[in-house]
């Protein structure tokens, strides 16, 4: 099967979309389209109306949204799912993954605060309450680092950390939380995380 990612090399949503592929073993079935999201006529549109990366075009349909590309490139191979379908350890999976893709959401927007608006409407309040965000929820997550399991929650976290790195390094989430950072020491070495690293 041949699919089509909307794609920018920056992106943590669609660095989450690109580790979860390559863990699954389906990446080399995707291939990456450009889609700078802040040009015009970049074409995405044409396949997501909310002209946002990443979207996935596939025979089955157009899915936009990291975690539904996600879902669906769960179907496509054989091994354990990496979004628990049931058991126990669904509930704990979906809530990490929503925790880590809100720290995701505050960073990115702390990033179109600072670097898309004209610098007189930069408001400090704004950047503030999305550091206060990132910083409550890693000292959430932090008690409960999670083993080197891979899954939906763990890529997302992954993700996470490496653009916090990438954006906002003078955040130094590792400060104070010396298991999460061993966590991502390992995490971060992985051939999918070292495959898709950020670059602008
Ligand atoms: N909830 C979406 C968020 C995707 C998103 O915000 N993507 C950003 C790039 S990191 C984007 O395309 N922004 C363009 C815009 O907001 O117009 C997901 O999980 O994929």
């Amino acid at each position: 099967m041949s699919m089509k990612l909307w794609y920018s090399p920056a992106s943590p949503f669609v660095r989450k979309v690109l580790v979860f592929a390559h863990e699954t073993g389906v990446a080399d079935s995707i291939e990456l389209v450009p889609g700078n999201v802040w040009e015009p006529d970049t074409g995405i549109t044409r396949d997501n109306p909310l002209g946002k990366v990443p979207a996935l075009a596939t025979p089955d349909g157009v899915f936009a949204g990291s975690y539904l590309c996600c879902e669906y490139l769960d179907t496509l191979h054989a091994g354990p799912r990496l979004i628990p379908q049931d058991g126990p350890e669904r509930w704990p999976v979906l809530q990490l993954h929503a925790f880590a893709d809100g720290i995701i959401e505050a960073t990115v927007a702390r990033v179109i605060e600072q670097v898309r608006r004209p610098k007189e409407y930069i408001y400090q309040g704004t950047l503030d309450r999305q550091s206060a965000k990132i910083v409550q929820t890693l000292d959430r997550i932090a008690p409960m680092t999670p083993t080197q399991i891979i899954n939906i929650a763990t890529i997302t976290l992954g993700c996470a950390l490496g653009y916090l790195d990438f954006r906002a390094p003078q955040l130094a989430w590792r400060e104070g939380r010396g298991a999460l950072s061993q966590w991502y020491e390992t995490f971060s070495a992985r051939k999918s995380m070292q495959a898709t690293l950020p670059h602008v």
